[in-house]
C-alpha cells in the first residue's frame, strides 16, 4: 500500500480543528503508554527521528534508537522531557527498531518493556528494570524467553497478577508466527490468512513473579462479533493489527487495538484478562499519519486516551508527536468515540 496522500491538507486549519495539541515538541514521540506512578503520570512513548529510510510496508522508516520518558502532574499540566531512559547500544540482544514501549512498577522497581529487531532481524521482546520510573534502565541480557513481535503492553489486574498483550501484523511480524515458529520470506503479506479465515490474533501471556519472564505459553486475544465468531481476517475495520492495551472499568476488561492499514482504535469487552472480548466499537478516528497507537489511563477519576498524531511533522508518517484527550465511557460502559479534528 502507498504512503498516503497528504498534498491537501491545510495543516494550519488541520491544527486549530485538533480537539488537542502535541504534549512535546522539541522531538518527536509516539505510541505513548501512560501511567500514574505516585499521583504523576509518566507516559513511555517511541521516540521517533528522521532516518532517512524509504517508506515501506515493514516499517523499516521506523529506525527508532532509544526512549525517553516524559512525566506530567496531570493531563493539563506542562510534560517534562527526562532525557533518555535506555539506548539500543545499552541493549546486548537488540540492533535496532526500537518500537513502542510500556512499563510497570512492582514492590518500587519500574520495568520498562520494548520490543526491537535483533541481530538474526527477528522482533523479540525485552525488559529494563530501574528503582525510578524516568529510568536510567538497566536492560537484561536476553529477551523474554519464546517473546516475539511487537507491542508490549502490560496490564496490572486488582489480585496482583500481571499480564502482557502483545503483537502486531505486517511488519511487527506477527503473521510469521502462525505455525509457532518464525518463517522467513520477503514482504509484510506473506502468511497472512485469507479474508474468509479467522484474523491474526493479538496474544496474551500471563508474567512471573519478577516480571522478566512469561509464567505460560502466549494464548490468542479473540475478539469476538455480535454472534460470538471471532472476527475474520477480511473484517478490516474492526479485526486486531497492533498496539494492544488493556484498561478496567466497572469491572469489565477492555482490550483495545489500532485497525492498521484501516487506521481506527477500537476496543472489546470480556469478563476475564484473556477475553475473548466482544467488539465495543470505535474510540478514535483516524489521526494525520498512518499509525494510530495509544493507552488509557485513569487520573483524579477521570478517564483519557493519550495517542499520536503527525500534525507537528506535517504528515510524516515516522515524526509522530504524543498527545491526551478526555475519554468517556458512558452509563452502558461503551466506550464515546473520539474525533481527533473538529469538523
Ligand atoms: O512506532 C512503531 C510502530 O508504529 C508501533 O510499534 C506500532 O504500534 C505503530 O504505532
Amino acid at each position: 500500500m502507498p504512503e498516503e496522500s497528504i498534498d491537501h491538507i491545510d495543516f494550519d486549519d488541520l491544527n486549530r480543528r485538533a480537539v488537542s495539541q502535541p504534549i512535546v515538541s522539541h522531538i518527536y514521540t509516539a505510541d505513548p503508554s501512560a501511567h500514574v506512578f505516585n499521583g504523576r503520570i509518566y507516559i513511555y512513548p517511541s521516540h521517533d527521528v528522521e532516518s532517512n529510510i524509504p517508506f515501506d510496508d515493514l516499517g523499516s522508516h521506523f529506525a527508532m534508537e532509544d526512549y525517553h520518558v516524559i512525566s506530567m502532574d496531570s493531563p493539563s499540566s506542562n510534560a517534562v522531557d527526562n532525557g533518555v531512559a535506555l539506548h539500543v547500544k545499552e541493549v546486548p540482544w537488540a540492533d535496532k527498531q526500537m518500537w513502542a514501549p510500556d512499563a510497570a512498577e512492582k514492590d518500587g522497581t519500574y520495568y520498562l518493556f520494548f520490543p526491537a529487531k535483533a541481530h538474526d532481524g527477528i522482533f523479540r521482546i525485552g525488559v529494563a528494570t530501574s528503582s525510578s520510573p524516568t529510568g536510567p534502565f538497566i536492560p537484561q541480557p536476553e529477551p523474554i524467553k519464546e517473546s516475539f513481535s511487537i507491542d508490549p503492553a502490560v496490564f496490572k489486574d486488582d489480585d496482583g497478577h500481571y499480564y502482557m498483550y502483545f503483537g502486531g501484523i505486517w511488519g511487527g511480524q506477527l503473521q510469521r508466527w502462525r505455525t509457532g515458529e518464525y518463517k522467513d520470506g520477503e514482504g509484510p503479506l506473506m502468511y497472512l490468512p485469507e479474508n474468509d479465515e479467522p484474523a491474526l490474533c493479538g496474544k496474551i501471556a500471563r508474567l512471573t513473579d519478577d516480571l522478566l519472564e512469561f509464567a505460560e505459553a502466549p494464548k490468542d486475544v479473540v475478539i469476538t462479533d455480535e454472534s460470538g465468531n471471532p472476527l475474520l481476517a477480511g473484517d478490516n475495520d474492526r479485526r486486531f493489527f497492533e498496539a494492544s492495551w488493556m484498561h478496567k472499568h466497572n469491572g469489565k476488561y477492555y482490550f483495545s487495538y489500532s485497525t492498521g492499514d484501516t487506521h481506527f482504535l477500537c476496543y472489546g469487552i470480556g469478563d476475564t484478562p484473556y477475553g475473548p472480548f466482544k467488539y465495543g466499537g470505535r474510540i478514535l478516528n483516524p489521526v494525520v499519519g498512518w499509525t494510530s497507537h495509544h493507552s488509557i489511563c485513569q487520573f483524579w477519576g477521570k478517564w483519557y486516551l493519550f495517542y499520536h498524531d503527525s500534525s507537528l511533522s506535517k504528515g510524516v508518517t515516522h515524526l509522530r508527536s504524543v498527545k491526551v484527550t478526555e475519554l468517556v465511557h458512558d452509563e452502558h460502559g461503551h466506550i464515546q468515540t473520539i474525533d481527533p479534528y473538529l469538523k
